[in-house]
């Protein structure tokens, strides 16, 4: 199987990931070693250009971990980079209208899924890779198994035709992004409202029926355990930028008030 987060989804049911805001290729070496599936190289929020977003890429890669890239938006751009680049995963934030999810599909996906540009780039090691011999029909197929399509769910607007979303033909998946969600439904960080879980529950419905996958942004361990006891192919947990300072500021809380014996 050509997609690490695939592979993973379907040998360990659901999938575990984080998000990365400020790490580097070392840092994503040390994750590797957690068995972490996959990382989110925020492109959308983070400090991250084409070349760095590239580095982190090939460092998840060497781990065996699946690179996801969340770009900034639908434009030729930002998928084109990284899909050439070697992302298995594109995420892309705060789609409205349905004809947007359709134009992230053209520009992601080789025909006849798609109309992506072509080129044999570092994704498939320049056209060395085992996967990007034979065919140019069979790079291109081999191409739109290996960059899994998941954009967010995470608007008004996107929830209201989730049904008709998931069933666009070459959207892998759908990510769901709380914050802005519940931010857009007017209930900003309400994650327990019935409003907001149910409208949880209707995107993962329709992913489900429509034999697509559902990945879910979460901000504890315990919200992570609800959605895969929900049922979520992956959860995406917390971002590095927090976990460095939870970890550093448990730390030195339990050093400094403990009380050396007298
Ligand atoms: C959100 O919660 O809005 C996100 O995009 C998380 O990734
Ligand atoms: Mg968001």
């Amino acid at each position: 199987m050509l997609n690490k987060l695939r592979k993973a989804i379907d040998e360990k049911g659901c999938a575990i990931g984080t998000f990365l805001g400020v790490s580097t290729p070392p840092i994503v070496e040390i994750l590797g070693y957690t068995g972490m599936d996959f990382v989110i190289i925020d492109t959308e929020h983070g400090p991250y250009d084409t070349m760095p977003a590239c580095d982190l890429i090939r460092a998840a890669d060497g781990m065996g971990m699946s690179p996801i890239v969340r770009v900034a938006g639908v434009t030729h751009k930002e998928i084109q980079r990284a899909v050439d680049n070697g992302a298995e995963g594109i995420i892309i934030p705060c789609l409205r209208e349905t004809e947007e999810f359709r134009k992230a599909v053209d520009l992601c996906k080789f025909p006849p899924v798609g109309n992506r540009g072509f080129l044999k780039a570092r994704g498939s090691g320049f056209g060395n890779a085992e996967w990007a011999q034979g065919s140019l029909e069979e790079f291109m197929s081999r191409s739109n198994e290996k960059a899994l399509l998941l954009p967010q769910c995470e608007t008004m607007e996107a929830l209201e035709n989730i049904e008709e979303i998931v069933n666009i033909d070459g959207i892998d998946g759908i990510f769901i992004g709380p914050f802005d969600l519940s931010i857009s439904m007017g209930i900003p960080g309400q994650f327990d409202a019935p409003q907001f879980r149910q409208a949880v529950a209707r995107v993962l419905k329709a992913c489900k029926d429509a034999g697509k996958l559902c990945m879910i942004f979460s901000t504890s361990v315990e919200a992570a355990k609800g959605y895969r006891q929900e049922g979520f192919d992956a959860v995406a947990n917390s971002i590095d930028t927090l976990m460095f300072k939870k970890v550093y500021q448990d730390m030195m809380e339990e050093i400094r008030d403990w009380q050396p014996s007298t």
